[in-house]
């Protein structure tokens, strides 16, 4: 009996010894110590056993299984350390390499040019308005004195989703809402995106960013247009920056006017950039069309009102030195990142 034990146990320590895995101590242990194991059979075996050995073999079967145990124990706690000993060496990191750059995006030319433009209109207590971007034609022609027969109809080429739905082909349309809705005074801006079935070409695109301005309240005159026009540029382009109105023509205002800018390169003197003029054309503004007040529920006894209307990215692009209207719509990063 001793010698079976002695056997047994130098049996599994050797086994211990010689594993190399946490999963095969497991299997050991279930060998030797298990309900079917080894020890435990001599254990059951104690019945053939003289009445007087008992203890004694007793005795060396817990010696047996508390070595067996110990063995276990150390050899597990051996094993985790060199596992993790392994893993440690493996998730090696070196801290002396470069760190991976970390690209912080950009903003585009026109949300630069945008944001300004809110920002001097915002400071002269106008609102930011935002509207649909396809339209019913009621709101984008219609309700701006452009009837059903009006050639400005055709002159902006427009892109129609049925016959009586459009991709509005400029951001009046919000406003003619807003004139509606017959909250007045109105001090509002309309910036967004608009559409017009151009060809792409350096100064066109079938997609643009338009800011309409509108301002309707009583006794409003040119002469308010003019000076927030005039104040519009000086803070847009610089504090020298004049501005000069020529007669023009559109459906929703009359008078209206086109205003050319002097050149923010050369100061008036003529150049390059402004091809010798001296002169720079930004926008298109007017008196409300009375026709205009009306259809949106405005009486024109009462109230008058100015309108204007500025292209973002001609804005971007002459603010910017930018020569091609495409690169705006690239979204090439090595050009985006210059400004
Ligand atoms: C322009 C030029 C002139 C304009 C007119 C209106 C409205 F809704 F009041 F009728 N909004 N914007 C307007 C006037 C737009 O763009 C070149």
């Amino acid at each position: 009996m001793k010698d079976q034990l002695e056997k047994i146990k130098s049996e599994a320590l050797k086994q211990i010894e010689g594993s190399d895995a946490l999963e095969k101590l497991n299997d050991i242990r279930v060998a030797y110590l298990g309900k079917k194991g080894e020890l435990t059979k001599v254990l059951k075996s104690m019945k053939d056993v003289a009445p007087e050995d008992r203890p004694k073999v007793g005795q060396m079967v817990n010696e047996a299984r508390e070595a067996i145990e110990a063995k276990l124990e150390e050899t597990k706690a051996r094993l985790a350390r060199k596992a993790r000993e392994e893993q440690m060496k493996a998730e090696v990191i070196d801290v002396t390499l470069p760190a991976v750059k970390n690209h912080v995006g950009h903003s585009h030319p026109n949300t630069i040019a945008l944001e300004e433009v809110e920002r001097i209109f915002v400071g002269m207590g106008y609102e930011v308005v935002e509207g649909p971007e396809v339209e019913y034609d009621e709101y984008n022609f219609t309700k701006l004195n452009i009837p059903a027969n009006h050639p400005a109809k055709d002159e902006q080429d427009t892109f129609y989703i049925n016959k009586d739905i459009v991709l509005r082909t400029q951001t009046s349309p919000v406003q003619a809402r807003i004139m509606e809705q017959g909250k007045l005074p109105i001090r509002m801006i309309a910036p967004g995106r608009v559409f017009r079935s151009d060809e792409v070409d350096a100064t066109h695109s079938p997609s643009f960013h338009q800011v309409e301005g509108l301002v309707i309240d009583k006794h409003i005159t040119f002469a308010d247009l003019k000076g927030t026009l005039a104040q519009f540029a000086k803070e847009m382009f610089g504090e020298d920056t004049k501005v000069k109105f020529r007669p023009h023509h559109f459906p929703f205002t009359e008078p209206s006017a086109e205003v050319d800018v002097s050149c923010f390169k050369c100061g008036g003197t003529g150049c390059r950039f402004c091809k010798g003029s001296g002169w720079i054309e930004i926008l298109g503004c007017g008196m409300v069309h009375p026709h205009v007040l009306e259809m949106c529920g405005i009486d024109p006894e009462e109230y008058t009102g100015f309108a204007f209307g500025v292209g973002l990215e001609r804005i971007a692009l002459l603010k910017y030195e930018i020569d091609d209207m495409r690169l705006l719509y690239e979204n090439d990063i090595r050009f985006l990142k210059q400004f």
